[in-house]
């Protein structure tokens, strides 16, 4: 696959490139028969235009990336850490409505954070990881009891890092 790709993208680079070198050499042979004063205010013109577009662009569709979102005063930020065989998890209580952050990681093997609600049905999980912070957001609606399972085969008492965090 690796090889087609670099080939079709060598072929659109030389195309893009005989492109240009074919629109440089026909705009030099344009510009000798019109007068400078013309051909300088339809390039500023173009210019700003240009810019000014790539800025409302830019804006627009970089706003509702999390890098924006993640900063908002009302985030909660929840730290979890998993080891055999419990969960280390603060706050415990939290509020409902209210975008949170969970912080997973682990302090010695591989444990899954698994969130599940009060009928059994998982919300979300990530990997905890020694070494590594993970991170999910998630906005709780409904308040409740939510137990949090190990989603990871981790030892001998795996079946019992089972805690539980509560919304309000
Ligand atoms: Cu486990």
């Amino acid at each position: 696959m690796q090889p087609y790709v670099l080939a079709i993208s060598l072929l659109l680079m030389i195309a893009v490139a005989a492109a240009f070198w074919w629109a440089v050499r026909n705009s030099a042979a344009d510009a000798q028969g019109a007068t400078t004063g013309q051909v300088e205010s339809y390039r500023a013109g173009l210019f700003w235009a240009l810019v000014g577009f790539g800025v409302v662009i830019a804006l627009a569709t970089l706003r509702p990336w999390p890098y924006d979102a993640s900063a908002a005063e009302d985030t909660v930020i929840v730290t979890a850490t998993g080891s055999q065989w419990s969960w280390e998890i603060a706050p415990k209580e939290l509020p409902a409505g209210r975008p949170i952050i969970f912080k997973v990681t682990s302090d010695d093997v591989n444990h899954g954070f698994g969130v599940y609600d009060s009928d059994g049905a998982m919300i979300f999980q990530t990997q905890a990881m020694p070494g590594y912070v993970n991170q999910v957001r998630y906005t709780f609606n409904k308040p409740g009891k939510y137990r949090v399972l190990c989603m990871e085969y981790c030892g001998l008492v795996h079946h019992e890092m089972v805690d539980e965090i509560e919304v309000k």
